[in-house]
């Protein structure tokens, strides 16, 4: 049935709310995976993102706040942040949006009496995913760290749920520590050890990309080292799209630790480069820099085997999605994924995606209003069949899962 300009804003409001995510790029890790899993108030509050905000909205010192316990560094990061300050900061709405879905009143209460009180109403995982709607997620896995690399010895966790991912940083950031790594693993005779080794972490995990970050120093690997060129060919022969993650520059501010990384240079004509040189493989591509949005956005319109995907950290602002998420869509339609939520912690499930969808529904609304305008009919079926393609279809393709 054709929708009219009365009923299409609720419609629309509704299907966004209720169609399951897929969530393309989380750090998060199943339950059963100790020291990885991190849920409840006190790691949402010791985000790196408040971490950063803490550390230059205050004088206190990097170091002594990094050798405070976990319980600490959040009752500082809500005192000086929440209390003493006004928590307008996108990372800071987002922890407020999490204590009003789960109906936790603020006023009166004191850190510790808002923490015991968001505990009991987080139990699981399950509750989490149900809050967010997140039926399934792509996790980080760094085939080079061996601790964290141990889920995949264990059976016990839902992986339909939670996919792999081959997080491959630690062959641009130590070469030679990863080939140790990988020359223990595999056998002497061994031609190529990496790729020997990657074989292997692709038959225990059963990836659904690979993954690197880069900036502009790093990025002609890609391009000039035959190691790199062997690592491409490997990924097209297991059909594995590669993503890249594009102009970060890590620890801007060493002390700062995980909180201290910030922007780099890339340039996005060598990205171009590599589309060509490679057209049977498939680049999932995001940037970190506002000023390279445009251009990336004309890529992805020229090569078939780059697709955008989601406002990576400095981008993830309401300011800036709202801006690119309107030229995205002027320039490539629905084509690209729109969102991913980044989360560290699983209950920032529940804001990333809420606040994304905040921005989504009055952007769609908009283009579909002006396609009625123009007589264009929009039934329900059509929203459906986009917002299905936005939060989890057009990312599924691209890799493969059915
Ligand atoms: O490289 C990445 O995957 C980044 O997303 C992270 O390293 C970063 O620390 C982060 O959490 C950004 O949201
Ligand atoms: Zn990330």
């Amino acid at each position: 049935m054709t929708l009219s300009r009365d009923n299409l804003s609720n419609k629309l409001l509704n299907i966004i709310n209720t169609t399951a995510i897929f969530d393309l790029h989380t750090h998060l890790f199943p339950p059963n995976h100790d020291n990885f899993f991190l849920s409840g108030f006190k790691y949402l509050l010791s985000y790196h993102y408040l971490i950063a905000e803490l550390l230059t909205a205050t004088d206190i010192d990097a170091s002594t706040f990094y050798s405070y316990n976990n319980e600490k560094k959040s009752s500082i990061i809500w005192k000086e942040l929440f209390e003493k300050r006004t928590p307008v900061s996108e990372a800071c709405a987002g922890v407020l949006t999490i204590i009003k879905e789960l109906n936790i009143e603020i006023k009166n209460k004191n850190f510790t009496d808002i923490c015991i009180e968001y505990d009991k109403k987080i139990h699981s995982d399950k509750n989490i995913l149900e809050l967010s709607n997140v039926s399934s997620l792509v996790m980080t896995n760094n085939p080079f760290d061996l601790d964290e690399w141990s889920l995949f010895g264990k059976n016990d966790w839902d992986k339909k749920r939670y996919l792999a991912s081959l997080r491959l940083d630690d062959l641009i950031l130590d070469y030679e520590e990863s080939l140790k790594k990988a020359k223990d693993q595999t056998s002497n005779d061994e031609v190529d050890n990496i790729i020997a080794y990657l074989e292997k972490r692709y038959s225990q995990s059963s990836p659904v990309y690979a993954a690197v970050s880069l900036n502009s120093d790093t990025f002609n690997k890609l391009l000039d080292d035959s190691f790199w060129r062997n690592i491409l060919d490997w990924l097209q022969s297991k059909k594995l799209p590669l993503s890249l993650m594009l102009g970060v520059k890590r620890a801007v501010n060493k002390d700062f630790e995980l909180a201290g990384d910030g922007i780099g240079n890339i340039n996005l004509k060598e990205l171009s480069k590599l589309c060509n040189l490679f057209p049977k493989n498939k680049f999932l591509v995001t940037c970190l820099a506002l000023n390279d949005q445009h251009e990336l956005t004309v890529l992805a319109r020229k090569h078939p085997n780059l697709r955008i995907f989601g406002f990576w950290w400095f981008m993830n602002q309401p300011t800036l999605i709202k801006q690119i998420l309107k030229m995205r869509i002027d320039m490539l339609g629905f084509s690209f994924i729109p969102q991913h939520s980044d989360a560290r912690v699983s209950d920032q499930l529940i804001y990333k995606w809420s606040h994304f969808k905040k921005i989504l529904h009055p952007i769609l609304l908009e283009y579909y209003q002006d396609l009625l305008y123009k007589n264009f009919p929009i039934s329900e079926d059509i929203l459906q069949r986009d917002i299905n393609n936005l939060l989890s279809g057009n990312a599924k393709n691209f890799l493969g899962i059915k």
